[in-house]
């Protein structure tokens, strides 16, 4: 009876020793962008694939209007770890300069089209009129859907030396991963099109020679998948099994004489 007593107390402490890793961790990930390219209004069949800026602009008068299109591989993204919960995704983009004289509001929506970076030259990429440099969006400009997700981020006029700017896209990211729709990428635009004034801002690209790439800041929480505790725990179970084993054939030994 005193043995069995001891046996459970130990069995317990392993089982304790297995729930402690039942704690979870936080971890955060930078994930860069795979593709990104602007499409110019006034350049309609031109390719910027392989520059080193991403350019939007709100500006209408003379059809200078400019969107951003940037896209990030998610795969990296340990979705399948024990009780995986995805905290937190900001966009981030380094603005490193704006014509602009007014704070601008800029919004990240989900694409509804696949495209292609491109190499800047003719017919290689995504242009204003085309996705792929040959088949036309359904509409020119992007195609996008803003009740599928979008996300703003507002910008103050002349920010001097360059700043990073940041979209919360928690909400798009969960739905890429839930494969709640395809993720073709983000088309960033201005959210008050239709200006007469020249509002260009531009950002790095991945392209650019600057360290500050198109980037995603993602914060999620997991439980450990192998940890000190897990393993002290199975050591645990692995010494009460043996030591079961053993009194068990010294009880039927003493029994059987
Ligand atoms: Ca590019």
């Amino acid at each position: 009876m005193k043995t069995r007593l001891v046996l459970l107390t130990v069995i317990s402490l392993a089982l304790i020793g297995l729930s402690a890793t039942d704690s979870f961790a936080s971890y955060t990930m930078t994930i860069y962008s795979t593709k990104d390219t602007y499409i110019d209004q006034k350049n309609p069949t031109a390719n910027y694939g392989t520059t080193g800026t991403l350019s939007v602009n709100s500006k209408t008068a003379g059809s200078q209007l400019m969107h951003a299109l940037v896209q990030f591989d998610l795969s990296g993204i340990p979705v399948s770890t024990p009780d995986f919960t995805l905290e937190s995704v900001v966009l981030q983009l380094y603005e490193y300069s704006s014509q602009s004289s007014t704070s601008r509001t800029f919004t990240a929506n989900v694409m509804t089209r696949d495209w292609t970076e491109g190499n800047n030259t003719s017919g290689s990429g995504a242009t204003w009129n085309r996705y792929d440099g040959t088949n036309s969006w359904t509409a020119a400009g992007g195609d996008y859907d803003v009740t599928l997700g979008s996300a703003s981020a507002t910008i103050s006029p002349t920010p001097g030396a360059g700043l990073w700017i940041d979209w919360d896209i928690t909400d798009i990211v969960q739905d890429w991963l839930d494969g709640v729709y395809d993720n073709y990428g983000l088309l960033i635009k201005d959210g008050a099109e239709g200006t007469s004034a020249n509002n260009q801002t531009d950002f790095y690209s991945r392209n650019s020679t600057y360290a500050e790439k198109p980037r995603l800041i993602v914060k999620y929480t997991a439980i450990p998948e192998a940890s000190t505790l897990g393993m002290f725990g199975i050591g645990f179970i692995g010494l009460a099994a043996g030591y079961w084993k053993k009194t068990s054939r010294i009880l039927k030994i003493k029994y059987d004489e």
